[in-house]
């Protein structure tokens, strides 16, 4: 019984062809892709704590003396992040203790929002 057999695998490659044609006729999809926005939400990260070190309000940065962060599976340390938007420096400074979240953004640790410890 191999002629049943070689009719599944005709019709798979047929099914296959069929769906890959449309994607490869699309010449603007490629740019498309990686307007995409981000997965990441700060609405979906844990805060975590920290002490605030240093603000670098003109490089975009700020320097945290932080606890654990969860999502990023990072120990306390003392480290720069960056800032997912510079207002976010406006609301502390250095030797505030603070609530964050922070996540990786094109492979950098970004803080994506901040604020004073209640
Ligand atoms: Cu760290």
């Amino acid at each position: 019984m191999t002629r049943p057999h070689r009719t599944v695998h005709l019709a798979t490659a047929l099914l296959l062809s069929t769906f890959a044609l449309p994607g490869m006729s699309q010449t603007g999809g490629h740019a498309g892709h990686h307007a995409a926005p981000p997965a990441a939400s700060a609405d979906a990260l844990p805060m975590a704590e920290a002490e605030v070190r240093r603000v670098d309000t003109a490089g975009g940065k700020i320097s945290l003396r932080h606890g654990e962060i969860k999502n990023l599976d990072m120990p306390p340390m003392t480290m720069v992040f960056q800032v997912s938007d510079p207002a976010l420096l406006e609301k502390v400074k250095a030797g505030d203790k603070v609530r964050f979240t922070a996540t990786q953004v094109n492979g950098a640790y970004t803080v994506m929002s901040i604020e004073p410890a209640p």
